[in-house]
């Protein structure tokens, strides 16, 4: 790529971003998704760094200030009306101040922070909001191994498919048949009067969605009982590995700010989370599974989800077999990475996390690997995703056999992974 390629592409990237800025924080798109999302804004927060990093930590500030009293910092905050999204804050009925979701999604924020404090321009000026910040980022990190590991197991379940961040991967299909579709109030979707049905996920699949919101809120979303009482719960190894590497990237930050209850308490979640996550392996497919904890059993769902376990520092030889199965996937496709592997007959090359290629998914995959010491795997994801983004734009994700830009467009998450990938091994981007 020439210089002037990479100041067109950055410049694009910014501009995407300062449109879907809202002042205090970013929407994922126009249209599609009106509000603030969690893991958006915290990935998104590393691409609003390059351009004002004030900003990118308010973007975070503001998402914690809706942290609820129990810890978990909700996947939407709803701090407009708006009539475009379906389920709105009528339906959640969480009673927030300011009205969110009443359920989680993968927690980022401590990896987010740290590479964003590591890079700082002013660590002194940032350091006391940044102290206060990484508090609440324990507190839902102490959330989730409570709420969502009662057991103690050392591995944390999703109690709905939103969680996860991959609301239809194939990865659910098993378990979700626990989760009945009967009873729920008859509702109008609006996610299809903005994108592609076929590209989206199906009426069985959202009716599970909101049988699961409604079934919680009848439990006052009282996140005592809801692990429990959820006949979705799944451990999913993405999830975990984010969770694992933002306990181990916040006991680093917090030891830097002189926070040493955070960095050990975040340092023993960490490790107890990383020798867990070794009952997910499956030698035999070279990658990490879910695990239904309905049933006790793993499930064979070959996605991507199993390959995220590379973003936290699991055993060499594991990273090893990771890369060798994205570099195959890679054979398959035009573009890295698929959602799910092609070999499998439900492969659906449009349908959001049934196939297509996700930005946020490369990144962080690229992140581990080079991590493990895989750098030329990591530089081919670079070079790929680049690729794809001068090929197609940037798009909420993409077709991987034909790069086709697929969901919302100019979306800000896509935006600041491409700042991300734009900067040099120095981790320097340069002027935009
Ligand atoms: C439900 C905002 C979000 C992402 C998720 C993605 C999609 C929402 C939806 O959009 O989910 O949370 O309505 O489809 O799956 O990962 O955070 O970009």
């Amino acid at each position: 790529m020439t210089p002037n390629e990479r100041t067109r592409l950055a410049r694009q990237a910014s501009e995407i971003l300062i449109d879907n800025d809202r002042g205090d924080y970013t929407v994922p798109t126009k249209g599609l998704y009106p509000f603030q999302w969690n893991w958006d804004s915290c990935l998104s927060a590393l691409g609003l760094a390059a351009l004002d990093e004030d900003r990118a930590w308010r973007e975070m500030e503001t998402l914690f200030a809706h942290q609820w009293p129990d810890g978990m910092v909700p996947h939407i905050i709803f701090h407009q009306a708006d009539e475009g999204y379906f389920p709105g804050p009528e339906i959640w009925q969480t009673g927030r101040p300011v009205p969110t979701s009443g359920i989680t999604q993968p927690p980022v924020a401590g990896f987010a922070a740290r590479r964003i404090f590591e890079r700082s321009q002013d660590r002194t000026a940032y350091a006391p909001r940044v102290r206060s910040l990484i508090e609440k980022i324990d507190r839902w990190h102490a959330f989730l191994y409570d709420a969502r590991d009662p057991q103690g197991e050392g591995l944390v379940a999703v109690i709905h498919p939103w969680e996860s961040g991959r609301d239809n991967t194939i990865d659910w299909d098993e378990p979700f048949r626990h989760v009945p579709r009967e009873g729920i109030t008859p509702y109008r979707r609006r996610d299809v009067e903005h994108a592609d049905p076929a590209h989206r996920p199906t009426k069985a699949q959202y009716d599970r969605y909101i049988w699961l919101v409604e079934h919680f809120r009848g439990h006052a979303w009282n996140n005592a009982v809801l692990h429990n009482a959820s006949p979705f719960r799944v451990v999913d190894p993405a999830f975990n590995a984010i969770l694992i590497r933002s306990c181990a990237d916040l006991s680093e930050l917090a030891g830097m700010l002189g926070a040493e209850d955070i960095a050990e308490a975040n340092r023993s979640r960490a490790e107890k989370g990383l020798a867990a996550l070794e009952s997910l392996w499956s030698e035999a497919d070279g990658q990490y599974l879910c695990l239904d904890r309905t049933t006790g059993r793993l499930v064979r769902s070959l996605s991507v989800g199993g390959l995220l376990g590379v973003l936290a520092a699991i055993p060499q030889e594991r990273a090893r077999a990771i890369g060798d199965r994205i570099a195959a996937l890679m054979t398959r496709c035009a573009y890295p990475v698929p959602s799910h592997d092609p070999s499998d007959p439900l492969f659906d090359a449009k349908r959001y996390w049934r196939g297509p290629v996700w930005l946020i998914v490369n990144y962080l995959l690229a992140d581990g690997l080079k991590a493990a010491g895989l750098s030329e795997q990591a530089a081919s994801l670079r070079a790929g995703s680049l690729a794809l983004i001068e090929k197609s734009g940037f798009a909420e994700y993409y077709d991987p056999l034909t790069g086709e830009p697929c969901g919302g467009d100019r979306f800000t998450w896509t935006a600041a992974m491409v700042l991300e990938f734009l900067r040099g091994a120095d981790g320097e981007l340069g002027r935009i």
